[in-house]
């Protein structure tokens, strides 16, 4: 009994597995949404996870146990508990969860009928921020780290007929993580984005890439790999540009190709995509590629050949019109129109990666793309595992959206003070980023190291590792006046472009006064029309993405009247209404849009 009893442990609590690769391109699958009203148990004790001595319970809530007969009492049902949407945040659909960290459990019940030999992955494209999967009281796996994808194979778990899983979410912040206990958004949790059940073959296209060489235009490069080390014919198409690469894979089931060819280069004024597809014994994938080349020479930023501006903005993935996580591809769009209407050609996707479908919305409509993970603030630097837990995150951002041409910038960090612990962690980041994709651009967002005498500085020692310098500046906001804006001046290390990634100053859509009163659209607007000018005076200013595009969550904005718990940098009120330096903003880069036209 007590043998029985330890391998049931193992195997419920302690058999945690790690997440498979995640599949590439996992839209163009055969997948059925696990997407609707879910139970949920809210657990502040997180009893059901932990027995009265704080050990992982062998009988904990994943297995949704019913008693065996009167003399059993089980405190729990989730059968009979209360349902919400996933994908969804908890704290915008119960009151009660407004402000909760901790941990909840969800479950869902489904029909599964397996055919042929196929193999079923369970997917998940977000989680906040830590959970432990189970299907039919099972764990098969656990997930840290909010904003990426995982997926576990799970063909041999699942029954036919009836299933149920059960996930256990806990978003309680914690100083070793990535991010760490403190950050400027919202701490929404739950199952955020889409989970589904996704059906390939048993040797299946498991990862490909497909993309022009770095400094080239008149070649295309890229691999497909099988999950099976095994030699197999994989066609690559491209019908409009008359490619058919027919491949063999090597003994790792890897193939890779070079064809010639002479490709519509995607820009923002025509973002081209290819129809693509990949296919392997019965299996085809279809995917819309684009093509382009993005180099730094010198001071400049040159997008398939030419000088080019990034007008940008910042967005946080917070849904309009409405608090909470962005849950469609509609919401998205939503966001990306109004950055469309503001004249971008670019979007900072802050502080963490954005939604699957944001990105590729983001690209259909033209934008370059900045993509950055949550190295925010003061993350402990010298601590392994959390080295180990951002490389991670890393690594997922840019193994799901290598293919996208939109995105031209890995941002690996925000903010970050110095120290000898941190530039080694971001060095090794850097390194990282560049060993997996040496085509896109390195960045991320510095601090200013200091003015003086009317002279800002940058004196970052990350300026060596990234291609572009880019710099958060709030200089008549978090210190000095709307005046200090006029004559100030900037010294940008090394021969490098430098961008701004963010700037701003918050106000209350509807509050008006002069231009010296604090919260009001009119000191935001001359904040905006000084530093626009500001840097208009430098050598090398190759873009921004101003903070915000519109007013999000946060629970250190609380000044009452004003703030209420929102950050109200956004040019947009979080009611979906533009502030006057909208309109500033727009009609500077309708100029830019101009200068820039003939280069
Ligand atoms: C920053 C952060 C951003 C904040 C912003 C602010 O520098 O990068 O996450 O929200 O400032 O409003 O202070």
């Amino acid at each position: 009994m007590k043998k029985l009893l330890l391998s049931i442990f193992a195997l419920g609590v302690l058999g945690s597995s790690y997440a498979e690769n995640v599949l590439q391109n996992v839209y163009s699958r055969e997948c059925i949404s696990l997407n609707g009203l879910w139970n949920y148990q809210v657990d502040p004790f997180d009893n059901g996870y932990y027995d009265y001595r704080l050990q992982p319970s062998p009988n904990g809530f994943f297995k949704n146990q019913k008693p065996k007969d009167k003399t059993e009492l089980v405190e729990y049902n989730l059968d009979t508990a209360p349902t919400m949407y996933v994908p969804g945040d908890w704290n915008t659909q119960d009151d009660m969860l407004f402000y909760y960290e901790g941990s909840v459990w969800f479950k869902r019940d489904f029909e599964f009928s397996k055919q042929g030999d196929n193999k079923t992955f369970l997917y998940f494209g977000a989680v906040n921020y830590f959970c432990n999967v189970y299907l039919n009281g099972e764990q098969i796996g656990t997930h840290e780290g909010g904003f990426t994808p995982f997926n576990f194979d799970v063909t041999d778990k699942l029954k036919e007929g009836k299933n149920f899983l059960v996930v256990r979410v806990n978003n309680t912040r914690k100083p070793e993580n990535v991010p760490t206990v403190n950050s400027d958004w919202w701490n929404y949790g739950g199952i955020t984005r889409d989970v589904m059940l996704v059906n390939v073959p048993k040797v299946y296209i498991d990862d490909y890439s497909i993309q022009l060489p770095k400094g080239e235009n008149n070649r295309i490069v890229g691999y497909v790999q099988l999950n099976e080390k095994a030699s197999r014919s994989v066609v690559v198409e491209i019908p409009e540009l008359k490619i058919k690469q027919s491949l063999q894979t090597n003994a790792d089931g890897k193939a890779e190709f070079s064809v010639k060819a002479k490709p519509t280069l995607w820009s923002p004024e025509n973002p081209k995509l290819y129809e693509v597809t990949i296919t392997c014994g019965k299996e085809t994938i279809e995917d819309k590629i684009g093509f382009r080349t993005i180099e730094v020479q010198g001071k400049k930023l040159l997008v398939n050949g030419k000088e080019t501006f990034l007008r940008g903005i910042s967005i946080h993935e917070e849904a309009p019109y409405r608090a909470g996580r962005v849950t469609s591809r509609e919401e998205a769009v939503v966001l990306l129109t109004w950055a469309k209407e503001l004249g971008c050609n670019f979007v900072r996707l802050a502080h963490y990666p954005h939604n699957e479908y944001m990105v590729r919305a983001a690209e259909e409509m033209g934008f370059f793309i900045w993509s950055e993970i949550p190295v925010y603030w003061t993350i402990h630097w010298g601590n392994p595992t959390t080295y180990a837990n951002a490389e991670k995150q890393l690594v997922d951002m840019i193994a799901r959206d290598k293919n996208r041409c939109g995105i031209i910038v890995w941002s690996i960090a925000n903010e970050t003070p110095h120290s000898d612990a941190r530039d080694s962690f971001l060095k090794n980041l850097s390194q990282k980023a560049r060993q997996m994709d040496n085509t896109r651009l390195i960045s991320m967002a510095m601090e200013v190291t200091g003015i003086q005498n009317g002279v800002g500085h940058v004196a970052d020692n990350m300026n060596e590792y990234v291609d572009i310098v880019s710099f958060n500046n709030y200089l008549g906001w978090y210190g000095g006046t709307l005046d200090d804006l006029k004559t100030t001046n900037w010294e940008i290390p090394d021969n490098k472009p430098f961008f701004i990634s963010e700037f701003g100053g918050g106000a209350l859509q509807g509050l008006h006064g002069d231009k010296d009163t604090r919260w009001s659209e009119e000191y935001q607007d001359e904040l905006y029309k000084n530093t626009l000018e500001m840097y208009e005076r430098q050598e090398g200013w190759i873009g921004t993405s101003p903070w915000i595009l519109m007013d999000f969550r946060s629970a250190r904005r609380q000044l009452a009247g004003i703030q209420d718990f929102y950050n109200r940098k956004g040019l947009i009120s979080n009611r979906g209404i533009k502030k006057k330096a909208f309109f500033t903003l727009q009609s500077f880069y309708k100029k830019k849009a101009e200068e820039y036209k003939n280069k």
